[in-house]
């Protein structure tokens, strides 16, 4: 090899040599190119790793493809989905705000199918879901269409328009993440405070680098479902912490329906602790309707 490599660059090189699948391949060739030097002298080689990582990744997308169809998703209750043009962030948002461990990378088209990742946001789960960039062959339309929450990752503040255009989803609530913020000065950054606050958008800045925004940003991502938090309880004991997550305006019945599934014909009523009982321990009937933050005791 013509280039100094380094310690870091001979165990992604060693993992490379030692991969067994073509995702493998692929990981350790993103290594190889992340760590090896960059000099003149290197550059072809380094052109050389792209070049591999190109047909790599064409050739996992075909397989994919060919294979057994797309990745089934689940779609919980609750769901918000990251779109956006390639590079801009997306998969280090999915990163910073879920369990989730993506492949992130400082070329473009890093993402090929979709990520899942779950934020556990005031007791409720929310599954998040990043998707390849709007450009790829492996866009999603159908989750983004089906989604309730968007949320839009930009590094420039004109990528809004030709994303939205592209998007079509009109319902679902949009949250604009510019992203990377800490790529600018404080002058540059209140201007796009402004701009975006004039456009009128529900909007916030983030850097996945310095963590600026992240905390923000879940709360608007929790903020943007229409949801009731319902807190079970068995008789004497302590309430669940993870809550029923429900409509607003959702009965008893309907709560007990979700937890009890076919039992909930057995529950009488119920006693409640909590904003829609008039006093602590209210004996309520099945059509009682809820609130946010109610705890709830069962009786059959
Ligand atoms: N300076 C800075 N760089 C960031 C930030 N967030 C992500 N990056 C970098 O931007 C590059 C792209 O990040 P990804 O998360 O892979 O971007 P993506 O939008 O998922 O990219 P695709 O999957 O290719 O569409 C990586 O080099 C990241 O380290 C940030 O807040 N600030
Ligand atoms: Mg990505």
């Amino acid at each position: 090899m013509p280039i100094n490599a380094g310690f870091e660059f001979g165990k992604a090189e060693e993992k490379y040599q030692n991969a067994k699948t073509e995702e493998e391949e692929l990981e350790a060739l993103e290594e190889m190119l992340r760590t090896a030097p960059s000099h003149k002298g290197s550059e072809k080689f380094r052109g050389d790793i792209r070049l591999k990582i190109k047909k790599l990744r064409e050739s996992i997308i075909k397989s994919k493809k060919r294979g057994r169809g797309k990745k089934g998703i689940r779609k919980e209750d609750l769901q918000a989905v990251i779109v956006g043009l390639t590079n801009s962030g997306k998969s280090s948002i999915l990163k910073s705000i879920t369990n989730a461990n993506p492949r992130i990378a400082s070329y473009g088209f890093t993402t090929i199918e979709p990520e899942i990742g779950t934020l556990n946001y005031e007791g409720c789960n929310i599954q998040i879901i990043d998707l390849p960039p709007i450009a790829s062959e492996n866009f999603d339309h159908g989750i983004v269409n089906n989604a309730e929450v968007l949320l839009i990752v930009i590094e420039k503040i004109h990528e809004i328009d030709p994303i939205l255009e592209a998007i079509k989803n009109k319902d679902a609530k949009k949250i604009i993440v510019f992203n990377k913020i800490d790529a600018h000065e404080d002058n540059t950054k209140r201007k796009i405070q402004e701009t975006l606050k004039t456009k009128k958008y529900n909007f916030v800045l983030t850097s996945t680098l310095t963590g600026e925004g992240l905390e923000e940003l879940k709360e608007k991502i929790f903020k943007s479902f229409k949801v009731i938090r319902i807190y079970t309880r068995h008789p004497g004991k302590k309430e669940d912490n993870i809550p029923v997550v429900m409509k607003p305006e959702s009965t008893l019945e309907q709560v007990a329906e979700k937890i009890l599934h076919g039992y909930s014909k057995k529950v009488k009523y119920a006693k409640i602790f909590g904003p829609s009982a008039k006093f602590l321990g209210q004996k309520v009937g099945l059509k009682h309707i809820l609130k946010d933050k109610d705890v709830i005791e069962f009786y059959t």
